[in-house]
């Protein structure tokens, strides 16, 4: 007999994210919830100094919360003229506050002097799920380069700067599907997908 739909929560406050992460797990046969449907969630410190440490951070005290398994994202976008930056600080890249648009604003101030063809970058995202004493993780990366100005309004972050040549467009241009179907979060989702259907008792049904 079947039992409950097995339950899992996503370890985001960023709905942006959550709405990402649930379009690709839609057609799982999981109930999944998010930080909103909980009460009172103590507050995650992202003192990680690398995506995967955060991802794996975000997800392991969720899990503590909730006893539900957990799957947390930690993305960064990596410049090279910038050396990497703003890497893992980059919610926090124009300082602790920091809205979407002041970050971008200043990531074009400091590529303002740099030519159009050394302006390359990459988005990484590390996707942790864990349960119990169980962690597994999983990375997705896109390429693509920094414009001078903004282009497009969907998508979020620094979407509108983040062009992508081969579909001349940016992130902020091309539909949530189209954006899911290549992008970091959407390529890490599908290795998440594989791992869970590979290991789907050991996560949703073990007894310790
Ligand atoms: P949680 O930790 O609660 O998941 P967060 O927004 O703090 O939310 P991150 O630490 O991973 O998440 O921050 C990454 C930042 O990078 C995020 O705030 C956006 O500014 C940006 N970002 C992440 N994914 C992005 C995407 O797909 N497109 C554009 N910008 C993105």
């Amino acid at each position: 007999m079947a039992g409950p739909t097995p339950r899992m929560i996503l370890a985001t406050r960023n709905q942006d994210k959550l709405r990402e992460i649930r379009a690709v797990l839609t057609d799982m046969d999981l109930r999944i919830l998010s930080m909103d449907d909980f009460r009172d969630f103590p507050e995650v410190e992202e003192t990680g100094t690398t995506l995967i440490e955060n991802a794996v951070k975000k997800a392991k005290e969720i899990y503590q919360f909730t006893g539900l398994p957990s799957l947390a994202d930690d993305t960064g976008l990596e410049v090279d003229a910038l050396d990497g930056e703003p890497g893992v600080y980059s919610s926090r890249y124009a300082g602790e506050n920091a809205t979407y648009h002041d970050n971008v604003v200043k990531l074009l101030q400091e590529l303002k002097d740099t030519p159009a063809d050394a302006r390359s970058a990459r988005f990484r995202t590390v996707i942790a799920l864990v349960r119990n004493e169980k962690i597994f993780t999983v990375e997705g990366i896109q390429k693509g380069e920094i414009l001078f100005e903004p282009r497009g309004n969907s998508g979020f972050g620094y979407d509108p700067v983040f062009y992508i040549p081969e579909f001349n467009q940016t992130f902020a241009e091309m539909s949530l599907e189209l954006k899911n179907s290549i992008s970091h979060r959407g390529k890490a989702l599908m290795r998440m997908k594989e791992v869970l259907a590979t290991h789907f008792d050991e996560v949703f049904h073990a007894e310790n």
